[in-house]
């Protein structure tokens, strides 16, 4: 099965140890640690990873800097042409990648494709960019004179990724740099080197087809020698990272200290209320995919969900059903019937049964599920599996409700008025996503105004997760402010310009000031 997957994704399947590194035509190499990439399902050895080290990944950001001073002269449209053929390519292998994506990360099939989906739909998005991402024409006060903001590229871009999106986050950064105009070097997930290695075989063979020097879209796969290296570098214009508050922190402020840019997706705790006036039905179904899908680990998972009284008591134990049927739907990412596959690694499994003991440790109850979970197949025994739970903290002021768990626990709190439920969202350190399910006008008019919820991400009965590429995505507070995909999110890549032309022989001074 392993072969197959591997194989379709056009990896080599013979034990040989595959190379993680790649800044440009017949560079395919890495000199550091060999990684091995672990099948969460199975803990079986998928394949062994040459990675990049400290002096690779200098060489690298070099190469893709060298790569950029030809590619920032190559039209906007003519780069967009180039989109589009990666996109082509991508597409082409979207069930191959998809498989790749669940055998490597652990999501179910359907997520898996999906997810390919996403890196597609950024390339649509992108190819448009690339005609029109416009600065401005401004009226000067100063007669005969213009003002124009212009964007140019910044240069390199340093891409950071986490295991939860091996393919779709790097696309929302790499399809913006490419549009207008960047190289970027990607440092994947230790724990998902195969992904971005198929994936960036697909894309290099793409621009050496066309003749654009591969190191556009460099590659360096491993751990902290080569983050760090990447991190420290001047000549990385800016650090896009994904992961968590904690290394998200270290990074932000080392980026900070050299005066590099940074564009930050750290944690979520992601929070639904669900209103007296709600779709029940629409709550119960969305809700079950929010918070147990992906096996709880998006960075949009609903952690915290809080019911109004009057239908607590009617919605919860339909949830927790809800939740008690899922148990049997766990299993093998890869078979069609599995909704929740695996943890990513056993320390998420760890996590997710210390989050639990805490909930009762702080006087909380488990409604539901946070058991492991011991498939009959035999090959599956060595994967990671829990029962998504439901749990009832002591109250929402317990220390539990304050943090995100990255597992399938989602932690149940009663409101009795919507401004409670709003503090009880906005309370937290974390902003990246929310929901309302209403059906009251003035309850959704409050909840997305200046007196609604404070997150990156504001939905009216959709699930807090499963955002379309189309909008900027991202949080706010602790999540770290940045925004990606669509949107504006573009604006972030490149240096803006104001460029004040005189077009007279006049010379005159703003704001009145006489200077003869
Ligand atoms: C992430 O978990 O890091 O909105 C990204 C979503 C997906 C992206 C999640 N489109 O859930």
């Amino acid at each position: 099965r392993v072969g197959k997957v591997l194989s379709a994704a056009g990896l080599p399947i013979d034990g040989e140890v595959v190379k993680g590194v790649y800044m440009g035509k017949g560079t395919w190499g890495g000199n550091g640690e060999v990684m091995e990439s672990v099948c969460p399902s199975t803990g079986e050895v998928l394949a062994k990873v040459a990675t990049a080290t400290a002096a690779e990944t200098s060489e690298a950001v070099k190469r893709a800097r060298e790569a950029y001073k030809t590619f920032r002269k190559v039209t906007g449209p003519k780069r967009g042409e180039i989109i589009r053929q990666v996109r082509n390519a991508i597409a082409e292998h979207k069930s191959a990648l998809g498989a790749l994506v669940s055998l490597e990360m652990g999501k179910i099939i359907s997520e898996g494709e999906g997810e390919i989906q996403e890196y597609i739909d950024i390339c649509d998005y992108a190819i448009g960019l690339s005609r029109s991402a416009a600065g401005r024409v401004l009226k000067s006060e100063r007669p005969g004179h213009q003002i124009l903001e212009v964007a140019n590229p910044l240069g390199v871009v340093g891409i950071i990724t986490a295991f939860n999106f091996p393919v779709a986050v790097c696309g929302w950064n790499f399809a913006l740099c490419l549009a207008v105009g960047n190289a970027t070097v990607w440092k994947p997930s230790p724990t998902t080197p195969l992904c971005a290695i198929a994936v960036t075989r697909i894309v290099a063979d793409v621009l050496e087809k066309n003749g654009i020097d591969g190191a556009v879209a460099s590659l360096v796969c491993g751990g902290l020698e080569a983050g760090e290296a990447l991190v420290n570098d001047k000549a990385v214009d800016l650090v896009s990272f994904t992961g968590s508050e904690r290394v998200g922190q270290i990074i932000g402020t080392k980026v900070q200290s050299r005066f590099g840019k940074i564009l930050l997706e750290l944690g979520g705790n992601n929070c639904a209320i669900v209103a007296p006036s709600a779709n029940l039905d629409l709550a119960l179904r969305t809700l079950v995919f929010a918070a147990a899908g992906t096996a709880g680990q998006r960075c949009t998972t609903t952690r915290r969900l809080i019911l109004h009284r009057s239908i607590a008591d009617k919605f919860l134990p339909r949830l927790v059903k809800a939740y008690e049927n899922l148990q049997t739907r766990v299993g093998d990412p890869l078979k069609s019937h599995t909704l929740i596959g695996p943890l990513h690694t056993r320390g998420a499994k760890d996590t997710f049964f210390k989050a639990l003991e805490q909930v009762k440790r702080e006087g909380g109850e488990i409604l539901v599920g946070g058991e492991s979970y011991a498939p009959s197949s035999g090959d599956l025994k060595q994967g990671h599996y829990v029962l998504p739970a439901i749990v009832k903290p002591a109250s929402p002021e317990s220390p539990i409700f304050q943090e995100e768990t990255f597992a399938p626990m989602l932690s149940v709190a009663i409101y009795d008025d919507l401004d409670q439920a709003i503090g009880w969202n906005n309370g937290v350190r974390q902003g990246l996503s929310s929901t309302l399910f209403t059906t009251d006008m003035r309850e959704m008019g409050k909840w997305i105004s200046e007196e609604g919820s404070d997150c990156g991400l504001v939905n009216v009965n959709v699930a807090t997760s499963g955002a379309e590429i189309g909008a900027a995505f991202g949080g706010n507070k602790s999540t770290g402010w940045g925004r990606e995909s669509g949107g504006d999110a573009w604006k972030q890549y490149v240096r803006w310009s104001s460029c004040t032309i005189n077009f007279t022989d006049d010379a005159p001074l703003a704001q009145g000031v006489n200077f003869e």
